[in-house]
């Protein structure tokens, strides 16, 4: 704790804490880049844009998603995959930006994930009361390789459980500008994003975009 030069006291944000084995959270690590990261999501979302898409089981996700780069992750009634088209434009995913892959890149290492390059980038768009119930992610080849995540906007309440979806769940708050980067011993454990607030974000308004990075192929 320390006093700035106005008397009022801050807490010291931990820049590096590891939550779980195998969980990393780089607190605001994104704030720096955050308009430039919130205008290359746009244009993005200006070619490949939001949908909401439908689960094998018929429900419409209350998150609407893109993606970029390479692979992009789709469901629908067949199932979810990985694919290197738009079902919706029939085109290639729109080419991942580079302070995307830059980010992605810079945060698995100082988490400790040495030469992680991404080929998908998620790109979630929640808005109030959208909500993503507990899943895994394993659709990805090879579960050695982390996952990057990183939160913009308002902001969210992360559950964290274990590698059975009926194991008690540790719940994170995730700001404007967190990063979590996770792999290991984490890879495989259920998570998901309780129903979002209303608010007003002075960026983003009344919305959290979350960008979630991987190698899925
Ligand atoms: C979200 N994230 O933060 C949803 N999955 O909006 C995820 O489902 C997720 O953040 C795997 C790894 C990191 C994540
Ligand atoms: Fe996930």
């Amino acid at each position: 704790m320390t006093l700035d030069l106005f008397g009022s006291v801050q807490r010291k944000v931990p820049e590096h804490e590891d939550l779980l084995p195998g969980v990393v959270v780089l607190r605001r690590r994104a704030l720096a880049d955050d308009a430039a990261l919130v205008a290359a999501s746009h244009s993005v979302t200006s070619i490949s844009p939001f949908r909401h898409m439908v689960t094998p089981g018929g429900f419409t996700m209350s998150v609407a998603m893109s993606n970029c780069g390479e692979w992009g992750w789709v469901t629908d009634r067949t199932g979810y995959r990985y694919d290197r088209l738009d079902p919706q434009t029939g085109k290639p995913w729109p080419p991942m930006p580079a302070i995307f892959e830059t980010l992605a890149t810079e945060a698995a290492a100082e988490a400790g994930f040495a030469n992680f390059t991404p080929d998908a980038c998620l790109i979630n768009r929640y808005e109030p009361g959208a909500r993503m119930s507990l899943h895994q992610d394993r659709n990805e080849r090879d579960f050695s390789q982390p996952i990057v995540s990183v939160s913009l906007g308002l902001p969210a309440v992360f559950q964290f459980g274990g590698d059975q979806r009926a194991d008690k769940t540790v719940r994170v708050p995730l700001a404007h500008g967190d990063v979590i980067v996770w792999g290991g011993p984490a890879r495989l454990r259920f998570h998901g994003i309780l129903p979002l607030k209303r608010g007003d974000h002075p960026l983003l308004g009344a919305q959290r975009i979350n960008l979630t990075f991987r190698r899925a192929g």
